[in-house]
């Protein structure tokens, strides 16, 4: 059995992953904020010494750890530029050949909604947040060029048990086909360097994903049979920008609410 490294282990993707993969692969979880688990190890990428102790003896990487929304440049900078070049670097030095990492549908949000993008268009970040993505990608290419690493990118749109609002029906993606998704990127024999999206078969679709069905993917679900009930609840936009393009509000806003932000204690109320 391949033992697998997963990185953000606590986050929502990793929390899906870790429960998805577990009993195909050895998992070793591993995040900056703690986890009861057995096979956890702590550790903070944007330092090198960490990395290398996690890498150690891995068979592959699920490089999930960073800022995963629109925010202040230094988190992103910390987390998702040195901290992807500290741990691509600590998986070459430790000989770790294969890594998934999940980029992101924000590395191409500002693509229109009305056409259809494939894993060879030029990137078209949305943010900052989609700017580093982007970074992870070229600095993947870079490794599986120079150093003859092997990876999948998956541009990720949104894994949720179910799809979240009109803009998810098109991008949308269930936790067990994420996780068939990856385990192609962990065990694809013949893997150099790919670009696949990292959506369900949802017909709402604003992707060409041929690439991801060339790797072997099959999607077993579609964000459709959702639609009625999503459509139902959502709320009229007036933001033009967001309403036109992939990206949705990250091509606005200069902060999305980070759902992994440590959660701000709530104040008791004073005693008269
Ligand atoms: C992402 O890249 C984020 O990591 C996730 O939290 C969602 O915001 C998702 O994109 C999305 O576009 O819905």
């Amino acid at each position: 059995m391949k033992t697998v490294l997963i990185t953000g282990a606590t986050g929502d993707v990793g929390t899906h992953l870790a429960r998805e993969l577990a009993g195909k692969y050895k998992l070793r979880l591993s995040d900056r904020r703690p986890l009861k688990a057995k096979n956890f190890v702590k550790a903070d990428i944007s330092k090198m010494a960490d990395c290398l102790r996690i890498t150690k003896g891995v068979d592959a990487i699920i490089h999930l750890g960073g800022y995963s929304v629109e925010g202040p440049w230094e988190g992103i900078l910390q987390a998702n530029i040195i901290g992807c070049y500290h741990m691509f670097e600590a998986a070459r030095r430790n000989g770790v050949k294969r890594i998934v990492f999940p980029t992101s549908n924000h590395a191409t949000g500002f693509y229109r909604r009305d056409e259809k993008i494939d894993h060879r268009v030029y990137p078209r970040p949305d943010s900052r947040y989609g700017v580093s993505k982007v970074f992870g990608e070229a600095l993947g290419r870079l490794y599986a060029d120079k150093y003859g690493m092997e990876f999948l990118m998956v541009r990720i749109g949104n894994v949720h048990p179910f799809p979240l609002d009109k803009r998810r029906l098109s991008i949308w993606i269930s936790p067990r086909d994420i996780a068939q998704l990856v385990s192609i990127g962990i065990d694809r024999a013949d893997l150099k360097f790919e670009v696949v999206y990292g959506v369900s078969g949802n017909k709402r679709s604003w992707y060409d994903n041929s690439n991801a069905e060339r790797l072997g993917y099959r999607p077993q679900d579609d964000a459709e049979s959702y639609a009625q009930e999503v459509l139902a609840k959502e709320k009229p936009s007036d933001n033009k920008i967001a309403e036109t393009y992939q990206g949705g509000i990250f091509c606005t806003a200069e902060e999305v609410p980070n759902p992994a932000a440590p959660k701000k204690p709530v104040k008791k109320a004073r005693r008269k």
